[in-house]
């Protein structure tokens, strides 16, 4: 098969933003609201297993905080919540403490030169996806991917195939030209539901989980001075040292 294009998660694949983007914004958004919740980096790591921060902060309540009396308006408290959650979070990201993960940015710049389609695929709310790209790549990065999938695009997030599938229906493409690339087991899921081949970059929320159905699972993607470590091998490298397009051609074929 031909690849045609590259598909990519944000959160933790693009760049590490979870332990110390996503959960000091909840934390900061919380603390403004006067609640005395607190996620600290285990529990974090607990409420990582549901997707999307609407949804992260339900399953919280439900099942660590079974005794908080919720208001009559919950939706609209966790809606206001996670408005402020963004903003804290898009401010995190200006400040430029978060960078994108080792090769990220060379494998992108590969793709743009040999005409191979980018787009991206996620839980994360728009606004988070185009502060990360506008502050590590530039604003005119936002141009680099032909369909920005992300958030509440589809009703049902990762591990669901919808965010992919969607993805794929906006490009026209169908999965067998198509690499995926994913950091965690529902993001694995989901891809693998829409019928792709994924590759998995690890970090250290997810080291742990379950990656069976990955094509290949890697420390990172690497770079010729910095070069991956191969953890899980479900289609050989035949001794490539990080992930260029040569290697992703070889992976999907
Ligand atoms: C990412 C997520 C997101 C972020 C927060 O999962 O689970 O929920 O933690 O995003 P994936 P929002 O990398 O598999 O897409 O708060 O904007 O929902
Ligand atoms: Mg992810």
């Amino acid at each position: 098969m031909k690849l045609e294009a590259l598909i990519f998660d944000v959160d933790g694949t693009l760049a590490d933003t979870e332990r110390d983007g996503h959960r000091p914004a909840f934390n900061r958004a919380f603390a403004d609201a006067g609640l005395d919740w607190h996620w600290d980096v285990a529990l974090y790591g607990e409420l990582l297993a549901v997707t999307g921060g609407k949804e992260r902060m339900r399953h919280y309540l439900d099942r660590y905080r079974p005794d908080w009396p919720r208001p009559a308006d919950l939706d609209d408290l966790i809606g206001r919540l996670h408005t402020a959650k963004t903003r804290h979070y898009t401010a995190l990201l200006a400040e430029g403490g978060i960078p994108l993960r080792s090769g990220v940015e060379r494998l992108l710049r590969e793709a743009r030169a040999a005409g191979v389609r980018l787009a991206i695929a996620t839980t994360t709310t728009p606004d988070n996806v185009t502060a990360l790209l506008a502050h590590t790549l530039g604003p005119e990065a936002l141009r680099w991917f032909e369909v920005i999938a992300a958030g509440d695009v589809v009703p049902a997030k990762k591990p669901a195939p919808d965010i992919y599938r969607y993805a794929l229906q906006a490009m026209q493409l169908s999965p067998e030209v198509c690499l995926a690339f994913e950091d965690s087991e529902n993001g694995l899921r989901s891809a693998r539901g829409a019928g792709l081949l994924a590759v998995v970059t690890v970090n250290d929320y997810t080291r742990d989980h379950d990656f069976a159905g990955a094509t290949l699972v890697v420390d990172q993607l690497g770079e010729p001075q910095q070069p991956f470590r191969v953890l899980r091998e479900n289609a050989s490298v035949n001794g490539a040292r990080w992930l260029d397009l040569p290697l992703a051609r070889q992976l999907l074929a």
